[in-house]
C-alpha cells in the first residue's frame, strides 16, 4: 500500500500568544520564542526525514514566517509555496484583539461560557457588525469577499476548510501527484484536520488542544484514509504546549501586559 506523508503545524508562538490575546485574522507576527520554535521545527522535519515538495500556508504572517524559517533550515525555499485564506486561523469575530482575561472576566469568571467560545465545536464568538479592518488588500484576489467570515465557530471553518483541503491537498497533491505537503497553519485549522481525518467526534473535539511549532505526521492511503494513528515529532514537547494553550485566559498572569 502506498502512503502519503502530510505534515501540519501550528505556527510558532506569536506576539499575541505571548501577550494572551485573541488574534484571528489580525496579522501578528512571530514573538523571539515563536521563531525558535519553527527553527526547531525544522530541525525535528530534517532529523525525521521528512522531506516536503510543497507548502501550504495562511494569509497571514505567522504561519508563513513559520514556514520560511522551516524551509530555511531545511534548505528547500525553492520548493512552490501556496498561500490561502482557507487555511486562515478561525475568525474571532468581536474578540479579535482583545485579551483573553479580559474577556473571560467579562463572562463573569464561566469558565464553562469561556471555554464554549474557544473549544466548542458549536461555540461562535460575537460577528463582527460592519468594516473589518483584518480584512485588508491581500483578500483582493478573492471575487466575492461576501465569502469571507465575520466570526466563526469550528463547524464554520471546517465548511470553509475541508473541501478544498480534500480536493486540493489530499487528492491532487498527495495521492494524484504523490508529493509530500509541508501545512503551516494555526491551531483552529490543525484542530479541523485531527477532527476530519481522525474522525473525532463533535464532543471530544473540545477537548483538543494544539500546540505552537510542534510539526504532526499524518499517514494516508490512496483512499485518503489514515493508515496509523497520527502523531507529533516531540511527543513530550507538544504536550507540555497543550497544556499551557488549554489554559490560556483564565488567569491573569500573562507573558506580557494586560
Ligand atoms: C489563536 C487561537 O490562534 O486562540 O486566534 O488567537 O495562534 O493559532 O493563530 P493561532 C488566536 P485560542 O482559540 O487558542 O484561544
Amino acid at each position: 500500500e502506498k502512503v502519503h506523508k502530510l505534515i501540519i503545524l501550528r505556527h510558532g508562538e506569536s506576539q499575541w500568544n505571548h501577550e494572551n490575546k485573541f488574534c484571528g485574522w489580525i496579522d501578528i507576527p512571530l514573538s523571539t520564542k515563536g521563531k525558535g520554535e519553527a527553527a526547531n521545527a525544522g530541525k525535528l522535519i530534517h532529523a525525521n526525514n521528512l522531506d516536503p515538495d510543497i507548502i501550504y500556508t495562511s494569509k497571514l504572517t505567522r504561519s508563513i514566517d513559520t514556514g520560511l524559517i522551516i524551509l530555511q533550515y531545511l534548505n528547500k525555499l525553492w520548493i512552490d509555496h501556496i498561500k490561502t485564506w482557507r487555511l486562515n486561523e478561525r475568525h474571532y469575530g468581536q474578540f479579535q484583539g482583545c485579551d483573553k482575561y479580559e474577556v473571560f472576566k467579562s463572562m463573569n469568571f464561566d469558565k464553562e461560557k469561556f471555554q464554549y467560545i474557544r473549544r466548542d465545536y458549536h461555540g461562535t464568538p460575537p460577528l463582527i457588525e460592519g468594516n473589518d479592518p483584518s480584512i485588508d488588500e491581500r483578500y483582493n484576489d478573492i471575487p466575492n469577499k461576501d465569502i469571507l467570515p465575520k466570526g466563526e465557530s469550528l463547524e464554520m471553518v471546517m465548511k470553509r476548510l475541508i473541501p478544498f483541503f480534500l480536493s486540493e491537498i489530499v487528492h491532487h497533491q498527495l495521492i494524484q501527484l504523490d508529493k509530500t505537503v509541508l501545512i503551516v497553519t494555526h491551531g483552529s485549522i490543525v484542530r479541523s484536520l485531527i477532527k476530519y481525518l481522525n474522525k473525532v467526534s463533535d464532543d471530544d473535539i473540545s477537548k483538543i488542544n494544539v500546540p505552537t511549532g510542534v510539526p504532526l505526521v499524518f499517514e494516508i492511503n490512496d483512499l485518503g484514509e489514515l493508515v496509523r494513528d497520527y502523531y507529533y515529532l516531540d511527543p513530550e514537547l507538544a504536550k507540555k504546549g497543550m497544556e499551557k494553550v488549554k489554559n490560556e485566559g483564565l488567569k491573569k498572569e500573562s507573558g506580557g501586559k494586560l
